[in-house]
């Protein structure tokens, strides 16, 4: 049990542990069905207290959700550093490779309510609280390098125009609608962010295959007080996969859990989740290097030109006990660090300092959100603040002033050398202005970098994504602006696309974008990929022999995969259980799919849920014990990625691994 599972010991309650019954107060409850009346069919009392605490409790039972990122998921973990990154920082976590530092993390959705579904079109939200010795350092990120803005005075106008519109909350979780694109064309400092939300990035198979960065540029400072200016990056170690939008659709209708359900699962299972954390780094002096402004927030720093140095690696693999104590009450901020990593001027960030406490302050009721047992450091604390909504620690002492002589000065600041967090001494000149520094002016060569580093079937996504969501604004000005003044600065052929799919003008050729590099990181195709939690639905009629059955599920387990049988109806064949049917899942839930046929012929629903399958450019292998499939199958067995399983069970797995059949 790694150190913060320990300290949530000292509050958790075993609530499956024989007990008695009782109201808050501890008083033993006699009877839980009935309310105190006058007679059996006579009025409620007054003095049923009993009735009255459960009634209160539960009508104060909800929260505040996040104004954004409200539904997420949480789950522990812990890190450990490979090597002492001493060289770039003090921060004690990442100086010993023997420690093991507890981990929190939270993953979310941004624009939809805590209800709302698993696969929006959206970023996802990476936070990670690291418990260290020297205090919880948070690390809180998105699986987007960039972001749409560049001042965090412009957080609340962005959020407005992304989330259901005021006059009738409509849509729900969704960017396509005509507020986000107005505000789009009107803020085209946007321009680079939304090619990643156009991209496959906003629609991941899983939560443990996406990319993690904390986006902005901060600061790694030594014991010697040098400072680099560092770039956190996390990398699955199952590579970072998507669906595409049609399944993505599907699922959002069949599973709206998926994400969170595919996690707790492969935690519960013990199959471990891992993420590399990464660093870009480079000093302070080459602060001016690079052709944009290192504190602009909406730029990539090119893997091909800083490496990303793989540092440590953090092992997701406890699910929570209570998910409202944990996941909810948990509370992130940039603005925890610890002693060897500080913050840039990025003004993005610099505003974000301000806002999480402050937004903790309405959602947790007040200033003691600190003490919630997620939220309290596992290293000692102490100072001066007291009192206030939900204290519950009671402190010991006269004074709860500094400086004081009646306590010998204590609680007492402690010296640098001793571990106080001192800020870096950074030389700051200026005058007071409201103003955006020329260095951020240029919206779209990132914009079409990332373009540019696409292959053709991640590109064709994204001008269908765009057409899409353009699609789906009501407001043909919003549609003509957008391609004006955003998709035709970046790329002629993708306005074109777009505007004809959208009939939209097709605004006249300006000079859009001539930036010609790519960066072939920016591809989730040459991401890693594995077997390794690959979920295959293996569909069957009624009368397959228990002994294909068995044999199919070895094939694939000794890779590990994940098999699950599907037929008309929950039962088992000999030792074997069917324990999906046409009714509980879709071929849209697994990464690839079987069909194994007997004498009987196969099912609609099969041959539904197979062209489907198909469509999404999912694996799909064959076996047939009599008979032939190829009249029934709405697809050629010649197709690529169509493979009989007991002829070529290897290409069937080669075409599992590499996720999907792009090119058929
Ligand atoms: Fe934020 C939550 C990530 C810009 C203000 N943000 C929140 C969460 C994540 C991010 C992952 C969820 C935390 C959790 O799981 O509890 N936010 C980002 C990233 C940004 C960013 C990567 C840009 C690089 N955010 C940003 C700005 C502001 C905020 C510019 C305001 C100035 N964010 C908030 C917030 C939230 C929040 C309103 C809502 C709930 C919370 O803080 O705890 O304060």
């Amino acid at each position: 049990m790694n150190k913060k599972k320990e300290d949530l010991q000292k509050n958790t309650i075993d609530n499956t542990k024989k007990a008695k019954m009782t109201t808050n107060q501890g008083l033993p409850v006699s009877e839980d069905e009935f309310s105190l009346k006058a007679g059996e069919r006579g009025p409620t009392l007054m003095e049923d207290f009993h009735f009255r605490e459960k009634m209160t409790h539960f009508d104060h039972e909800r929260i505040p959700e996040r104004v954004v990122h409200a539904r997420g998921f949480g789950v522990h973990g812990e890190f450990q550093v490979y090597e002492s990154l001493e060289k770039y920082t003090k921060a004690d976590f990442l100086n010993d490779p023997s420690k093991k530092t507890p981990v929190f993390v939270r993953f979310s959705t941004v624009a939809g309510n805590r209800g709302s579904m698993d696969i929006p079109r959206d970023v996802r939200g990476f936070s990670t609280k690291f418990y260290t010795d020297e205090g919880n350092y948070d690390l809180v990120g998105n699986n987007m390098p960039v972001f749409f803005i560049q001042d965090a005075i412009k957080f609340p106008d962005l959020v407005h125009a992304v989330k259901p519109e005021p006059h009738n909350e409509i849509p729900q979780a969704a960017s396509a609608h005509d507020t986000f694109w107005d505000f789009v064309s009107q803020n085209t400092e946007s321009a680079h962010m939304i090619m990643w939300l156009m991209s496959d990035r906003a629609i991941p198979r899983s939560l443990r295959m996406m990319e993690g960065f904390g986006v902005h540029t901060f600061r790694l400072v030594n014991k010697e007080g040098k400072s680099h200016f560092v770039k956190f990056h996390w990398k699955p170690k199952l590579g970072a996969h998507q669906v595409v939008w049609d399944e993505a659709q599907l699922i959002n209708g069949k599973n709206i859990d998926f994400h969170r359900q595919d996690l707790w699962e492969n935690i519960d299972k013990g199959n471990a989740v891992e993420f590399e954390l990464g660093l870009q780094v480079i000093p302070e002096e080459d602060e001016f290097n690079m052709d944009f402004d290192v504190l602009d927030p909406t730029k990539i720093w090119p893997e091909e030109d800083v490496p990303v140095q793989l540092v440590g690696k953090m092992t997701l693999n406890q699910n929570v006990d209570d998910y409202f104590a944990e996941t909810e009450q948990v509370a992130f901020h940039p603005g925890h660090v610890v002693p060897g990593i500080d913050f840039s001027n990025d003004p993005l960030l610099q505003g974000r300092l301000f806002s999480y406490t402050d937004t903790q302050l309405i959602r947790l009721g007040g200033p003691n959100f600190h003490q919630i047992p997620i939220n309290r450091p596992v290293c000692p604390f102490a100072n001066n603040q007291r009192e206030g909504y939900n204290q519950m620690n009671i402190t010991k002492g006269q004074t709860s002033y500094h400086k004081n002589a009646l306590n010998d000065n204590q609680p007492e600041p402690a010296s640098p050398e001793e571990g106080g967090f001192e800020h870096y001494n950074e030389k700051v000149e200026g005058r007071k202005v409201r103003a955006r520094s020329e260095s951020f002016k240029d919206h779209f060569s990132q914009a079409k970098l990332f373009l540019n580093s696409m292959q053709d079937h991640e590109k064709q996504h994204m001008f269908d994504a765009l057409s899409f969501e353009l699609g789906k604004c009501k407001n043909m000005s919003v549609r003509n602006n957008v391609l004006r003044e955003v998709l035709n600065k970046i790329d002629r052929e993708m306005t074109e696309y777009v505007a004809d799919k959208v009939g939209a003008e097709l605004p006249e050729a300006v000079e859009e974008s001539t930036y010609s590099k790519s960066s072939p990181a920016l591809s989730m195709t040459n991401h890693p990929t594995s077997l390794e939690t690959r979920t295959l639905g293996v569909m069957i009629t009624p009368d397959v022999a228990e002994a294909t059955l068995k044999e199919t599920k070895d094939k694939f387990e000794k890779h590990g995969m994940d098999v699950s049988f599907i037929s008309d109806k929950i039962h088992s064949i000999g030792d074997v259980m069917v324990e999906e049917t046409f009714d509980t899942v879709h071929s849209v839930l697994f990464d690839a799919v079987v069909v194994l046929k007997g004498k009987e012929s196969l099912q609609p629903e099969a041959i539904e849920n197979l062209a489907i399958a198909f469509k999404h450019k999912k694996a799909i292998g064959y076996g047939v014990d009599e008979g032939d499939i190829s009249d029934v199958l709405p697809f050629s067995l010649d197709a690529k990625g169509v493979t009989d399983i007991e002829k070529n069970v290897d290409q069937f797995l080669e075409d599992v691994k590499a996720h999907r059949v792009w090119n058929r």
